[in-house]
């Protein structure tokens, strides 16, 4: 295997997915307390009120972090803890909590990488407006002018926004996570609103001095396209797929222009009054390295409106997603497309940057489950991260900056819309009891770490 020395091998979680302790120490409300407590949002009508309980068990999570001989561990701040209401001076006690974890990581060897927005927006500035609204974009610079304060001498690695698509199409979009609309002009301003918080946050964190060797990023979840079938329909449904899901981001960021053929379908984004001179040299501002979350490929075919779509319907597009032919799924319904991921290192690193990449987020649901040893087999995740590692590694050497590698999840969570019926840890948490069991993949994953790379062959362990 040829995984660069250094290799940041890691695990990811996210902050209302794990944290649970949400009335406490100040923490204020964001739209995901709201939208998992309205009924018939969220499955079975959990909620992260509780979660994986990691606020009060801190250090016993450190320790699983430490016996799994992570290499880093990327977490998400929680705006609501930092500014209950979104605005203002920043609340001690939340900063506490993570300088806390950041020394914790330190005194174990485990780099830190922060993110400063995985999706949990306070409140008061949803009641605003939220993401629709420009200001939302100048509070955000502020807060991460705050965090960065706190804890840039202690974490080398930093993000901006994780999977801006997710937070404008499913929040504002098609609904189904917090805030809950459902509205394709909303998702595209919360589109343009995010960016720009992304290039001010940036600059903020640029100016504010700090660490030299401190790096900033972005997490984008990004999909390799495909169509379904060989027609003209087909074709060009799958181009403005990749349009919504991949270049409406990437190109912002790395050319500082939104694609000429997305004007066609969202004539907004040459509104002067949402996307305003100046805003995409603030979007385009250079970056230390790319984020990316991959969890599947789309194939997708053009919506006539008969036949349903087996995955997503982008609106105003007439396109659909469906299942590739002959595909395992995990438990989320996702097609397991290891080869996807290659696709997709290639192609950014041929069309968009020659900067470091890390895989920031990649994993699967599987129904797992403690048998009565108490142990948990999950062959299925070994097997699952085994060929994602080496799609990973085919494009190491064709020649991508690859430069760490996060799983998705150092623990079960809070899985948004679908609460915790999605298990994508490598540790099993049992939430009655909140017992942690690492999985077989757990252990493996150790061993990968040892080694720089998988085994020969999965499940090869010496
Ligand atoms: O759980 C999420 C995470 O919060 C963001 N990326 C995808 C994961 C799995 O759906």
């Amino acid at each position: 295997m040829s995984f660069p020395d250094g290799f940041l091998w890691g695990a990811a979680a996210a902050a209302y997915q794990i944290e649970g302790a949400v009335d406490e120490d100040g923490r204020g409300t964001s739209v995901w307390d709201t939208f998992s407590h309205t009924p018939g949002k969220v499955l079975h009508g959990d909620t992260g009120d509780i979660a994986c309980d990691h606020y009060h068990r801190l250090e016993e999570d450190l320790d699983l972090m430490s016996e799994l001989g992570l290499r880093a561990y990327r977490f998400s701040i929680a705006w609501p803890r930092i500014q209950p209401e979104g605005r203002g001076e920043p609340n001690q006690k939340g900063l506490d909590f993570y300088k806390r974890l950041v020394e914790g990581l330190r005194q174990r060897s485990i780099v830190p990488a922060v993110t400063l927005y995985h999706w949990d927006l306070p409140q008061a500035l949803e009641d605003r407006g939220g993401w629709t609204r420009r200001e939302t974009a100048e509070r955000f610079a502020e807060y991460a002018g705050l965090v960065y304060e706190a804890l840039s001498d202690t974490v080398p690695v930093w993000i901006t926004l994780n999977e801006p698509w997710v937070s404008a199409w499913l929040g504002y979009g098609a609904g189904v996570h917090a805030p809950g609309h459902t509205d394709t002009g909303k998702a595209l301003s919360a589109t343009h609103h995010l960016l720009l918080g992304h290039g001010l946050a940036l600059g903020r964190l640029r100016s504010a001095g700090g660490n030299p060797e401190n790096r900033v990023g972005i997490t984008l979840n990004l999909s390799p396209v495909r169509p379904g079938k060989e027609s003209k329909g087909d074709a060009e449904a799958a181009r403005k797929v990749d349009g919504n899901a991949n270049r409406l981001y990437l190109d912002p960021l790395f050319r500082g222009e939104y694609p000429q053929d997305m004007f066609d379908y969202y004539p907004r984004l040459a509104d002067p009054a949402l996307v305003r001179e100046g805003d995409l040299q603030a979007i385009s501002r250079p970056l230390d390295f790319l984020g990316v979350n991959y969890y599947m490929r789309h194939t997708v075919r053009e919506d006539t409106g008969s036949g349903r779509a087996s995955g997503m319907l982008f609106p105003g597009l007439r396109a659909k997603t469906v299942q590739p032919h002959g595909a395992e799924t995990t438990a989320m319904g996702w097609a397991i497309e290891p080869d996807g991921l290659t696709e997709l290192l290639l192609r950014l690193h041929r069309e968009y940057t020659g900067l470091p990449i890390y895989i920031t987020e990649n994993g699967a649901a599987f129904h797992d489950y403690a048998n009565p040893e108490g142990t948990v087999t999950d062959e299925e995740r070994i097997a699952f991260l085994d060929a994602h590692f080496r799609a990973a590694e085919e494009a190491v050497r064709e020649g991508v900056d690859l430069r760490g590698y996060f799983v998705w999840s150092l623990l079960d969570n809070f899985e948004w819309a679908e609460g915790y019926s999605r298990r994508f840890g490598l540790v099993y948490v049992d939430y009655a009891t909140q017992r942690r069991i690492p999985k077989e993949s757990a252990h493996w994953y150790r061993e990968v770490i040892r080694r720089n790379g998988p085994p020969q062959s999965a499940g090869e362990e010496s």
